[in-house]
């Protein structure tokens, strides 16, 4: 079929963003991102994997619940909704491409409106997926993953896979089969879950055990659904403690990789961590990475930054280097991300109404992230730090702390070991050190 792609431009008077090195003062510009330095074995391009968020990105207009939108997107004018998302397609692929992203992630809903009845919704999906495909063949970008928005619609306010209602349960469903249709039509190379009103406001009315095994039996199935369809890539559940629910099931990475090991889903599901969910949850960004890739889960994640001053999902685009850099520490360490890529779930500000305002929120996310990765390189190339760190535990490596190790000591032993040896000297954790270590390579 083809298809007649559109040609306004929407971003007038910015060109391709490229690399010019951190000198330049063209703040249209990346001053570390360089996609084809080769840095930790891979170009930037394949080690970072960025993708623009479709939901945020094209969709934002800035209204809060204080008030209304402070944006007119040019491409959300027209009134025919498939008119429309052509148009907000359109404005998409020509940001993508002259941001140099390779990747988007979209929600079904971000492409589309939905209708009045799923019949019209699925052909509305059917036909931009169609009009997606010839964009993407034409520019080479790709989808990171897809999902299914099963919050957004009153339907959903008692939660989707974990409604009370099973007619609810059903309508999820319905919907995430046509999403993993859209997804793998689209080449997709992962699917996402993330559960916004899967938990509850009160136990008062809730069946918690009840709703957690119909959230099982749904992943299951649609698990089950996408692999008989040829779907080889990797299921990601995104954690995140609460916001919209008051108690939402996916909590944190080690409540979800007990979810996921008590129900037998580890072997197709990992985890995609972002970094305003580890903050809702009082935990770090590196903590979640580091809990994720222990546990062999690392897939993906969702790069933003919340407020130190405020405790919700501020959705802010990522400036903070140092927390950047000790997140790539943990990436480098554990072998990186399993499939996925960063995705920029971050929104631009209310106030923030200039179309250039959303190149530079993304030059500076993927120039933070570039950063970063090279400090986080050269920390482990050129400083003690891994050193620093093996010697800690150097007294499990030989000798009775071996022994512990691999179980071969009771606590007998351990009584008998510790009255032969006195009290321990104290031993300095070196933070500060390490600390400065990082500092030092920023
Ligand atoms: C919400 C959130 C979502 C997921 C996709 O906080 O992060 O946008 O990333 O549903
Ligand atoms: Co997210």
């Amino acid at each position: 079929m083809h298809i007649l792609l559109g040609n306004n431009e929407y971003f007038p008077g910015i060109g391709k963003i490229r690399y010019e090195g951190p000198e330049t003062d063209n703040p249209l510009a990346f001053r570390f991102y360089d996609e084809n330095r080769v840095v930790a074995g891979k170009t930037m391009r394949e080690y970072f994997r960025f993708a623009a968020a479709y939901w945020h990105t094209l969709g934002s207009t800035g209204a809060d619940p204080f008030g209304a939108p402070t944006k007119a997107l040019p491409w959300l004018q027209a009134a025919d909704p498939l008119q429309q998302a052509r148009d907000k397609m359109d404005a998409a692929f020509e940001f993508i491409t002259k941001l140099g992203l390779p990747f988007f992630c979209f929600h079904d809903f971000d492409l589309v409106a939905e209708a009045d009845t799923p019949t019209e919704s699925e052909r509305r999906l059917h036909a931009i997926g169609e009009y997606a495909r010839a964009k993407m063949a034409d520019s080479g970008v790709r989808v990171l993953w897809g999902t299914a928005n099963l919050f957004s619609h009153p339907r959903y306010m008692n939660g989707a896979a974990t409604n009370p209602d099973f007619a609810v349960v059903a309508r999820a469903g319905a919907q995430v089969k046509t999403a993993l249709d859209l997804t793998i039509a689209l080449g997709g190379e992962n699917y996402v879950f993330w559960g916004g009103r899967e938990g509850y406001l009160s136990l008062l009315n809730t069946d918690m055990k009840r709703e957690q095994d119909h959230l099982a039996r749904f992943l299951h199935i649609a698990k089950d659904y996408a692999r008989a369809q040829g779907f080889t890539g990797t299921f990601f559940i995104e954690p995140k403690p609460m916001e919209p629910s008051k108690h939402q099931y996916d909590f944190d990475a080690a409540t979800t990789i007990g979810f996921l090991r008590e129900y037998g889903l580890t072997h197709d599901f990992k985890l995609n961590i972002e970094v305003n969910h580890a903050t809702l949850a009082q935990h770090s960004f590196p903590h979640e990475l580091q809990v994720a890739a222990d546990a062999g889960m690392l897939g993906s994640m969702d790069a933003n930054r919340g407020d130190y001053q405020n405790g919700w999902d501020t959705d802010q685009f990522p400036n903070n280097a140092l927390e950047l850099t000790e997140a790539m520490l943990v990436l480098l360490e554990s072998g990186g991300l399993q499939g996925g890529g960063i995705n920029f779930d971050a929104k631009i500000r209310r106030n923030s109404t200039d179309p250039d305002d959303l190149f530079h929120a993304h030059i500076g996310g993927m120039d933070a992230f570039a950063r970063a990765l090279l400090a986080a390189v050269a920390v482990l190339e050129k400083s003690p730090y891994r050193q620093i760190r093996r010697e800690r535990y150097a007294s499990f490596d030989s000798g009775d702390g071996h022994r512990f190790e691999s179980g071969q000591l009771d606590l007998n032993d351990l009584h008998r070991i510790a009255g032969e040896s006195g009290e321990p000297p104290l031993r300095s954790g070196k933070q500060e050190l390490l600390e400065n270590i990082v500092q030092r390579y920023l």
